[in-house]
């Protein structure tokens, strides 16, 4: 029986390859990338291998082996008992591992890297800790319906079962499973290219989702025969299968489109995420409706598109008569559909989406298609023509409250108030983005959010990422950082102060890795301002005060990053220039009036009062 040693310590040079192994080699006239990719694992085993006896594979090579046979190339992760080696061994394999400093920002920019490339993005953790914060990375992606698996390790099953107190003992699969779409544990090495397998296909097929997939730490040393792993690795085919919808559902969909007065597209992240931007382009043209899209849906047709009515929001919504939506809920973003936002007018639905269940979760949905949004738009496109353009009455309304809108929205931007506010310093950002339209958006906070959300055009697909389905603060620098590493474009994240703190060590991370990274951190003082006092007198301040004129710049500097310190729009306009013409990692502290935000920016009203001192 050979010992099994892990990891690159036992990399053999590529001239070593075993003799039954250039006998298979031989019989394949033409191997694979994937037959390549196979072979990995036997290779390395077979360097301590002495004649006569059996090489063996062990579960750290296959499962390196079968995420790279299934085209996996990053994992972002934090490294400890149990999984070291085997972060160690992805790297040694070619595969690229980020490290992070705390695993909550490694799952999101997994999270984000799958929401960009459909393909699951890994995370990689240790065990009940490291898994735990993982754990709400993996239920924001299921909830945002982004691919993502984590991977964590895990200690020994009996001891965790009988409750015996092992190290960093928990029942993780369980825990894991009301917050993934799926939960898989994998506990014989023969079983981890099926485990892998498993694990993608539930992420990435039909309503895509956060998967875990649980790595016992004895797995990870069992040995097998190499020949017996070789064999079972393989590449999963037509993981997210194209859904075509009923034909009947599509003409169901016309007709309803055909009695419209007032239609309106409406644009998910669901749309952005099915790339199929050709298509949605085509459709929002050749139906002439005017469209809106949700805060990741800006930019799968320009901001400045003339048929976009994001400048005539609450016009269209409430008086829209027949609105389909493309990859989108009707949860709280869209007021669930019902209420004063959809105004007094009796609305048809016409709804695409790939889950069927989505279908009449808050208000009944005249024209269900379900399906793939490709494929869904594609069928669609095919009967469009005999749909009638939108009334010159209903676009020439539009047209006018966009018009005046914009207008209001330019004078209050033109503005240049010292302090600078919200808006001041957001014009100077969308100036830069109009600029550089292949830079990444991130953007998180209160009104830091709802603000740069309206003023901040996109131009480009899936280039905009925020906090989402959740409203969640703390998505900063993992998806920074998801995104500076899977597009190879810079990133702009676009901070609240309270929302930056969530994850602001990960900017170490982001100077290890050298990322073109520009955070600017709107600083205002606190949790949507810094005015507030403690009304006793007392020597704490009020709970959504912070220190009073951090330098966040300084921060980067330790790193060895850039910082700047921008008190005027000019100074702001400076340095994002600066920076994105070096590259290198940055902070921009934007230094912004500590009065100008308002109560959770534009949610105000989510806040529950009493209804004992209300009049
Ligand atoms: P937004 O927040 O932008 O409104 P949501 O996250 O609420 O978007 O909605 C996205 C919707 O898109 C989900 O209901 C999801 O099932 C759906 N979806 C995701 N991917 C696809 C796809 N490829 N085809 C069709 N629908 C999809
Ligand atoms: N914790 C988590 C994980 N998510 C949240 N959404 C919140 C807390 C509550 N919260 C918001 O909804 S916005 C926000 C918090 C703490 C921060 C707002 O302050 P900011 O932005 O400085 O980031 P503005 O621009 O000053 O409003």
């Amino acid at each position: 029986m050979l010992i099994q040693p892990c990891g690159p310590k036992i990399r053999l040079s590529s001239t070593e390859t075993p003799p039954f192994f250039k006998e298979l080699m031989l019989n394949k006239t033409n191997p694979t990338e994937r037959d390549k990719a196979m072979l990995t694992a036997t290779v390395e085993h077979s360097a301590n291998t002495t004649a006569g006896e059996t090489p063996l594979t062990d579960g750290f090579h296959l499962v390196i082996d079968a995420l790279k046979a299934n085209d996996i190339d990053t994992i972002f992760g934090l490294v400890g008992i149990p999984i070291t080696d085997l972060a160690r061994l992805a790297q040694a394999e070619g595969m690229r591992f980020i490290g992070f400093r705390h695993e909550q920002h490694a799952g999101n920019a997994a999270a984000i890297a799958g929401y960009m490339t459909q393909k699951p993005g890994i995370c990689l953790t240790v065990s009940a800790p490291g898994f735990l914060n993982g754990l709400t990375a993996l239920a924001n992606a299921t909830t945002n319906c982004f691919p993502m698996i984590l991977i964590s390790g895990s200690s020994e099953r009996e001891i965790v079962d009988l409750q015996q107190g092992d190290y960093e003992e928990m029942d993780q699969l369980n825990a894991a499973k009301p917050y993934a779409k799926a939960s898989y544990r994998i506990n014989k090495a023969e079983d981890i290219a099926i485990g892998v397998a498993r694990a993608i296909r539930a992420a990435v097929s039909g309503r895509p989702g956060g998967v875990y997939l649980d790595l016992p730490a004895q797995l990870l040393g069992q040995s097998i025969p190499a020949l017996k792993g070789k064999e079972s690795l393989f590449r999963v085919i037509d993981a997210a299968p194209k859904q075509i919808p009923a034909a009947d559902t599509v003409m169901r969909a016309i007709d309803v489109l055909k009695s419209a007065k007032r239609p309106l597209i409406l644009l998910g992240k669901g749309a952005a995420y099915a790339q199929a931007d050709q298509e949605i382009k085509d459709l929002v043209e050749k139906s002439g409706i005017p469209y809106l899209p949700m805060s990741m849906a800006k930019g799968l047709l320009p901001d400045t598109h003339p048929q976009c009515a994001s400048a005539a929001r609450s016009f269209v919504l409430s008086e829209a008569d027949t609105v389909m939506l493309i990859g989108a809920r009707l949860n709280w973003l869209l007021a669930h559909g019902k209420g004063k936002t959809w105004g007094n007018h009796l609305k048809k639905f016409i709804q695409i989406d790939i889950a069927p269940t989505e279908i009449d979760s808050n208000v009944p949905i005249a024209a269900p298609v379900i399906g793939d949004v490709g494929s869904c738009v594609n069928e669609l496109l095919k009967q469009i023509a005999s749909v009638p353009k939108p009334s010159p009455e209903w676009l020439s309304a539009i047209k006018e409250k966009t018009d005046k809108n914009i207008a209001k929205m330019e004078e209050t931007l033109s503005k240049n108030p010292s302090p600078m506010n919200f808006h001041s310093a957001l014009r100077v950002i969308r100036d830069v983005v109009k600029a550089n339209p292949e830079v990444n958006i991130v953007n998180e906070g209160a009104n830091t959010l709802d603000y740069a959300r309206s003023i901040v055009n996109m131009y480009k697909p899936r280039k905009r990422f925020d906090s989402g389905t959740w409203g969640i603060m703390g998505i900063g620098m993992g998806y920074a950082i998801g995104a500076a590493v899977v597009s190879k474009q810079p990133v702009i994240a676009i901070e609240g102060d309270s929302a930056f703190g969530f994850s602001g060590m990960e900017l170490e991370t982001i100077c290890r890795y050298n990322l073109p990274i520009i955070t600017v951190v709107f600083n205002n003082n606190g949790v949507y301002r810094g005015t507030d006092v403690n009304p006793t007198g007392g020597p704490d301040v009020a709970p959504t005060v912070f220190v009073k004129n951090a330098r966040y710049d300084k921060m980067m500097e330790a790193f060895g990053g850039v910082g700047f310190n921008a008190t005027t729009p000019q100074e702001l306009m400076d340095a994002l220039n600066q920076s994105l013409t070096s590259g290198k990692p940055t902070v921009i502290n934007a230094v912004i009036d500590e009065t100008a935000g308002t109560e959770s920016g534009r949610l105000t009203n989510l806040n529950p009062a009493s209804t004992a001192t209300k009049k």
